[in-house]
């Protein structure tokens, strides 16, 4: 574990990819290297690019890591979308480009099986996006899939939300009346090169209330990801936005809300884990007989309670990885 923190330390270009292996199953040595780099976390800009499937998210990650590379920052791309990788779905050029993604050292780009969940974060995503602020960093672009509510776990884990919109995909009311807007700190209409970009951005400029003075002031841009046109605005509203976190404090409320969702996900899980673990084999029976009237559903659920280990049940508790 030392010498994985080390190897980070010292730039060895295998020490991250085996941390996030690691830390992506949850091994314990991992585990344990995260633990130790926790301290140091806390600094990237955590960006999440959420919106419909086809409007061009990969492509505008893409774009705003080109982008960020000609203002020499570095930057670390995850994908947690197993449909749609970073590199998938993409025309010739857009592969050119991700190409020279791939060669850049200044470039770090993984991608995170979302395991089954439709659209929201992957369970190891928040532990992932941990390894690669402690590696250093400052910029990190998370691409989710964003059906509707399921995106909304996004807003939780990234600093600034970037919501993608395109022409062709409704009228951009669908969007507003499915509450993604909502967690916009700032809104792409991307595909400005297709008719109705104008207008859906004009739409979606009227659905946006009035910020009160200090407030951010939710942005509405125009892109075309696939060319790069109107992408280092974006780069630069997703700077600006980290700026407005920083002096009017609302960095630590976003922190906190991370925090808390991490932390009780993480008991949520380990409860379930140990849940599984106490009732295999044992759970079938339990529920025929609750369903036979011969045990009242209280009973049942005390019963199982009780034999969970660590709840106060049996003698028999064991600490699992
Ligand atoms: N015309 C046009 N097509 C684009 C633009 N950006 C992305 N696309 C194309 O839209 C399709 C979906 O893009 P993709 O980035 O995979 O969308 P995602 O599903 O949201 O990640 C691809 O064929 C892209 O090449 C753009 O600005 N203009
Ligand atoms: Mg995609």
């Amino acid at each position: 574990m030392a010498d994985l923190i080390a190897q980070l330390d010292e730039g060895n270009p295998r020490a991250l990819p085996r941390l996030l292996s690691l830390v992506e199953r949850r091994d314990p040595a991992g585990m344990a290297a995260l633990a130790a780099l926790y301290p140091r976390t806390g600094k990237a800009a955590v960006v999440g690019i959420t919106g419909a499937p086809g409007a061009g998210k990969s492509t505008l990650v893409n774009a705003l890591a080109h982008a960020a590379r000609a203002a020499e920052m570095r930057v670390a791309i995850l994908a947690i979308d197993p449909s749609s990788p970073v590199s998938g779905g993409a025309v010739l050029g857009d592969r050119i480009r991700m190409m020279d993604l791939h060669a850049d050292p200044g470039v770090f780009i993984r991608s995170v099986a979302s395991k089954g969940r439709t659209g929201g974060l992957a369970p190891a995503a928040a532990a992932m996006v941990h390894c690669l602020d402690a590696a250093g960093y400052p910029l990190i672009l998370l691409e989710t899939v964003g059906a509707g509510q399921d995106s909304i776990d996004i807003d939780v884990l990234a600093r600034t939300v970037i919501v993608v919109q395109a022409p062709g995909f409704g009228d951009g009311v669908q969007a507003i009346k499915a509450g993604i807007l909502e967690i916009g700190d700032i809104l792409v209409v991307n595909k400005a090169d297709l008719p109705g970009a104008r207008e859906l951005a004009r739409t979606l400029r009227g659905s946006l209330d009035h910020p009160e003075p200090g407030e951010w002031e939710v942005p509405v841009l125009l892109t075309d990801a696939a060319s790069g046109e109107g992408v280092p605005a974006v780069l630069d509203a997703v700077l600006q936005h980290g700026r407005w976190l920083a002096q009017s404090g609302e960095i630590a409320q976003r922190l906190r809300v991370a925090a808390s969702a991490e932390v009780l996900d993480g008991v949520r899980n380990e409860l379930q884990r140990r849940l599984n673990a106490a009732t295999a084999g044992s759970l079938d029976q339990v529920i025929s007989d609750v369903a036979a009237r011969r045990t009242p559903p209280e009973d049942a659920v005390n019963a199982i309670l009780a034999s969970l280990p660590g709840l106060g049940g049996a003698a028999s508790d064991q600490r699992g990885g």
